[in-house]
């Protein structure tokens, strides 16, 4: 039995007050899905399953180019990251692993750091790499690049990195490795396309050749910033043409908030899936750019239709098909567990919704070309409130009908501002 930071004895009063109502709406919801031929208990069963890793980095407040406002009680190194991971999944119960980021994470002994985290009901996922800044100390800089950069000597620190970076993982019992370069270009003609592209795989091929047997290593594309002009791994292409030429070990990563305004994320993913090479996902949302907001905060429909073609793609695919679902998002003006809860939640809510949907009867509409029915079936199935489910799910596995509402009665925020010291103002993104 693992240890709860929250007491489960306030949980448990904070359940009290509502279990009977969750039971009379999800009885409600049972007999309306009935009525449809769906059994809702076995959509719960099959949502069971679901997972969506916390990152080490979205418990701490964030920042925007310009300046970072600070909240209470921001953790003071992994450890603490790892205590307010424990309270989203105590109340949530769908966010059982975190994704740490290195060298931010770093700690003097990461066994106890695993023993630390196992002792709170917690695994880890993808561990992160970093050679997008320079560290305090750094021999060479990555300036103009890392994995990309003209000189022999920076690509090898930044290898390097990536190979401590497994190492850690290794120890942490982590399965893969996420890697994001912001190398590229601000001008046009200050970098040649194709040398660029070629130096990254010949780095990222000698990272994948240090992983172990059963590891992956998830190619995170992005299309712009800190590289204005040209990104190196800027758009799906470039990371499928990398993946592929990596071999097995190399897959692609979805960053919902890494492509171009209005893309069509969710045939990406369709895409992506066909070639075997869905790594997996960062969840965020976003309305201009790589805002990292809330998970489902400005299109829950797009995070919907991305859900559709996942659990379209388990059906065609079979059990190997366990892409990794992670949140990625900088919370800026929200205490970042009611956003991380928030988001696991609205994350799964996308995959509950797409697990309605009639697919024998989306396929026929389909083939007979009734583009209205089509999209008719995939509304029926996003209009569905399946709130009552996940509070179910929740409530049988010891969490919260309500997360936001247990979390802020229990005081924790303001417990943890009284032994962690405030942090100063500072600027810039972190
Ligand atoms: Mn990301």
């Amino acid at each position: 039995m693992s240890r709860t930071v929250l007491d489960p004895h306030q949980v448990e009063a904070h359940n009290a007050t509502r279990a009977a109502d969750v039971r009379a709406d999800y009885d409600a919801l049972g007999e309306q899905l009935a009525r449809r031929g769906i059994e809702l208990d076995a959509i719960k069963a099959r949502l069971a399953g679901f997972a969506v890793a916390v990152p080490s980095w979205g418990v701490g407040t964030g920042g925007t180019r310009f300046a970072r406002f600070p909240g209470p009680g921001e953790p003071r190194d992994v450890f603490d990251k790892v205590e307010d991971c424990a309270v989203i999944q105590q109340l949530v119960r769908c966010t059982p692993t975190v994704s740490p980021h290195f060298p931010w994470d770093r700690c003097g002994d990461y066994r106890e750091l695993r023993e630390h985290a196992a002792a709170l009901g917690l695994g880890f996922d993808a561990v992160n790499s970093n050679t997008f800044s320079d560290q305090r100390g750094q021999r060479l800089s990555y300036k103009f690049g890392s994995l990309t950069h003209t000189d022999a000597a920076v690509r090898q620190q930044a290898v390097e990195h990536n190979l401590e970076v497994i190492e850690i993982g290794r120890q942490l019992g982590s399965r893969a490795l996420t890697v994001w370069v912001g190398d590229g270009a601000n001008f046009p003609g200050q970098q040649h396309f194709g040398r660029a592209f070629e130096r990254y795989l010949e780095s990222a091929r000698r990272i994948c050749a240090a992983l172990p047997a059963d590891w992956q290593m998830f190619l995170e594309h992005k299309l712009y910033e800190p590289a204005f002009y040209a990104t190196v791994i800027q758009d799906w292409g470039s990371s499928l043409l990398a993946a592929q030429a990596l071999g097995e070990k190399a897959r692609c990563l979805v960053d919902l908030g890494h492509h171009a305004p209005n893309t069509n994320i969710e045939m990406i993913v369709a895409r992506l899936v066909h070639a075997g090479k869905l790594g997996g996902f960062h969840f965020n949302d976003s309305k201009y750019g790589d805002d990292d907001l809330d998970s489902g905060s400005v299109d829950p429909y797009r995070l919907f239709l991305v859900f559709n073609e996942l659990v379209e793609a388990a059906r065609s695919q079979g059990p190997d098909f366990r892409p990794a679902y992670m949140l990625d998002q900088s919370h800026n003006v929200t205490d970042p567990i009611e956003s991380l809860m928030t988001s696991a939640i609205a994350v799964q809510r996308s995959h509950a919704q797409a697990l309605l949907v009639d697919r024998e009867a989306l396929a026929g509409w389909q083939d007979a070309n009734d583009a209205l029915m089509a999209t008719q079936t995939l509304q029926r199935a996003f209009h569905t409130d399946v709130t009552p489910l996940l509070q179910m799910l929740r409530l049988e596995r010891g969490g919260a009908a309500d997360p936001v509402g247990a979390y802020r009665a229990s005081g924790y925020r303001a417990r943890v501002a009284q032994v962690r010291p405030a942090a100063g103002p500072s600027s810039g993104i972190v």
